[in-house]
């Protein structure tokens, strides 16, 4: 029945650990809906979580944490995993790096001198993933070749950072042109309105 339904994801209204899932969703049209109303209600959910956090992703029978899981279900749901071996494993490898994203910006969050922690972010750390980022890219329309589950979620990881920082992407032409492409997609209008999680002040 609730699978009729679509996916439901609880989270609070923020892009972050989900985003690369919403994206997903709102760019390729699949039915899916974020319940911030019981994220604001945690941790009355915190027993029906398998490892006590979120998001949690709820199908029918299937309930599922862990982003990266909750990313792969969302993409595999919408058809885009890849065809090929070097398709769908390029597009893990994205979906990696997307956690290696997050992992900096919460060590910046969270960090006791945050104004030199984020410098780091953005003159070292950021410049590193985005320097590695581009040799991907290429002269690729994306990553893959294709819009795939990882292609995506580099998209949604690159506009909560763009959210934090305007310029983040000005030194990096292939990136800045890759998110402008996308952030054009009419998918897209809805979802992006969230704010970030992720405060450098
Ligand atoms: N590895 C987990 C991390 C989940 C996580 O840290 N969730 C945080 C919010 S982003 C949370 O639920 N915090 C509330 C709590 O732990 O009580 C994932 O990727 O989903």
């Amino acid at each position: 029945m609730a699978a009729a339904e679509g996916i439901t994801i609880i989270y609070w209204g923020i892009k972050a650990r989900a985003y690369p899932a919403q994206v997903i969703a709102a760019y390729t049209g699949l039915k899916l809906k974020t319940d911030s109303d019981r994220a604001n209600t945690w941790p009355a959910d915190q027993p029906k979580t398998w490892f006590g956090a979120l998001p949690m992703l709820e199908d029918g029978a299937v309930t599922l944490n862990q982003s990266i899981a909750i990313t792969n279900y969302v993409g595999r749901k919408a058809g885009i995993q890849g065809e090929t071996d070097s398709e769908f494993g390029i597009s893990q490898m994205l979906i990696s790096e997307c956690n290696d994203i997050f992992e900096i910006l919460n060590k910046a969050q969270y960090a006791e001198d945050k104004k030199a922690a984020w410098k780091e972010v953005w003159e070292e750390k950021l410049a590193w993933e985005f320097h590695c980022l581009t040799n991907i890219i290429g002269d690729k329309e994306t990553f893959t070749g294709k819009y795939l589950t990882g292609d995506l979620s580099i998209w949604a990881t690159l506009d909560i950072i763009v959210s934090v920082k305007a310029d983040a992407l000005e030194k990096f032409p292939k990136l800045d042109a890759f998110y402008k492409r996308v952030l054009a997609a009419p998918g897209l209008s809805e979802v992006t309105k969230m704010w970030s999680y992720y405060k450098p002040e």
